[in-house]
């Protein structure tokens, strides 16, 4: 065994003692402090990273999760665990329990983030593709469809591409890209609602979204809970923006879910047929041809966001077709792509020439891992091979030089944020061993 294959399999096993620690029990929390509770698409990623180690945890992760769901079929981003651990917004902030289509056994937030979780399911069932396995999908089955159903039902408006209602719900909170649609939310003092920070007194505040940001997001959850999360008339809201991420990472939830629906002998044409109209939609109204790649769109101003960000490139995911792909490609590598170990890419959020970059300011210009594996995942969509390979070797050699940290600095390489991170460890588990980056 060589000194670096040797170095991979203890940092494998750091990978596992992260995931152990965060562990709760049914779920894992993102990270010791600063997340301690379960979030919806950090248990997806995670499910996929612990599906070929440790199988009955990575069905727990989705089963509680789904346990969670809302009667109208929202998965909710935070399941609560216990009242000790702080964090806020709180359970009395989001104030479920007055929801009646909330569940009764447990708090939750009242909105979404990114759906990823059929992806997971498909992923913990190969990994054990026997009774157990089978048992698995055909639980899961049913709540799936019905959180696909509330996507295309309650947030589709006026366009089969579905709209995030709270920067939280595309999971990249304080992104450059929400800024002017953050910026034009005027809330009157008396509708901010009274809340103490807790993330600023555990991190740097500096490298956390600013409290004008918060102010507002503080605004738009309490507007949401005013409504039960399910606002009456919708179009209204004054945060409707259709992620390209968020999109993209739905036309394959419902490309997996018409996967999964075959494999249990369920119908997933509807499915399929929602994957093609989103995926067409994607490119018709999201593709900036002068910015060579997929934006968001703001709803509220009906325009496109003009900001590349690393998210845009999930696009690749829902597969543009040669001639997008192309241009996209152009971008990444030029724009976006910086070097990292011997032979790895790290993938900025936001480009290092763009003027909005802040060099270690959370969404808005570090390196995240799960970004970097998504947009890896996408590449492979694409058939560009050779690239996707360069940005796991960048997850590893990041992971390698500063550990599990929640994102990297793109200039100096440095970790920040949350040390022993859930997803860096789990997606590190899933890059180690999907792609043989050890024996290159
Ligand atoms: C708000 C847990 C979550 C991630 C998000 C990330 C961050 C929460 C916060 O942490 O968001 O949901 O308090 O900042 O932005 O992507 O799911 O890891």
């Amino acid at each position: 065994m060589t000194s670096e294959s040797a170095n991979l399999e203890e940092l494998a096993l750091e990978a596992l003692s992260v995931l152990e620690d965060n562990w709760l029990g049914r779920s894992t929390k993102p990270a010791p402090h600063l997340y301690p509770h379960q979030w919806s698409w950090d248990s997806a990623f995670i499910a996929i990273g612990n599906a070929s180690v440790r199988w009955d945890r990575a069905a727990s992760e989705l089963v509680s999760l789904f346990e969670a769901q809302w009667t109208t079929g929202l998965l909710p981003h935070i399941v609560f665990g216990s009242r000790q651990a702080e964090y806020w917004p709180s359970p009395e902030a989001w104030g479920s329990e007055a929801c009646v289509a909330a569940p009764s056994m447990v708090a939750t937030s009242g909105i979404c983030q990114p759906p990823v979780h059929a992806w997971a399911a498909r992923r913990v069932f190969e990994a054990r593709p026997d009774e157990a396995g089978h048992d698995f999908l055909e639980s899961i089955f049913e709540p799936m469809a019905a959180w696909h159903e509330y996507l295309h039902r309650e947030r589709a408006i006026g366009s089969p591409l579905v709209e995030i209602w709270h920067p939280w719900e595309s999971g990249m909170d304080n992104s450059p890209a929400w800024d002017e649609a953050v910026a034009a939310l005027r809330p009157r003092p008396e509708e901010i609602p009274h809340y103490r920070r807790v993330d600023t007194e555990l991190m740097d505040p500096t490298v956390r979204p600013s409290d004008d940001h918060y102010d507002r997001y503080a605004f738009l959850l309490e507007r949401l809970r005013l409504e039960d999360y399910s606002p009456a008339a919708p179009q209204d809201h004054p945060f409707r923006v259709r992620d390209v991420l968020f999109n993209s990472l739905l036309v394959v939830a419902d490309r997996q879910l018409a996967w999964i629906a075959e494999r249990i002998g369920a119908d997933g044409s509807l499915a399929l047929q929602r994957a093609e109209t989103l995926s067409c939609e994607i490119d018709r109204v999201l593709w900036n041809d002068e910015l060579g790649m997929h934006v968001s769109f703001d709803a509220v101003a009906d325009a496109q966001i003009p900001q590349r960000i690393a998210g845009g490139f999930g696009a690749l995911l829902a597969d543009p077709g040669p001639e997008l792909t192309s241009r996209i490609l152009e971008v990444l590598e030029s724009e976006f792509l910086v070097p990292v170990g011997a032979s790895g890419f790290m993938l900025p959020t936001v480009a290092v020439s763009d003027p909005a970059f802040e060099t270690s300011g959370y969404w808005r210009g570090p390196a995240w891992v799960q970004i970097m594996w998504l947009v890896a995942a996408g590449l492979d969509t694409v058939g560009s091979d050779a690239l996707a390979d360069r940005l796991r070797r960048g997850v590893v050699g990041l992971v390698a030089a500063e550990g599990f940290w929640e994102y990297f600095d793109p200039i100096t390489a440095r970790g920040h944020g949350s040390a022993r991170f859930s997803w860096t460890a789990a997606l590190f588990l899933d890059t180690m061993s999907e792609s043989p980056i050890a024996d290159h």
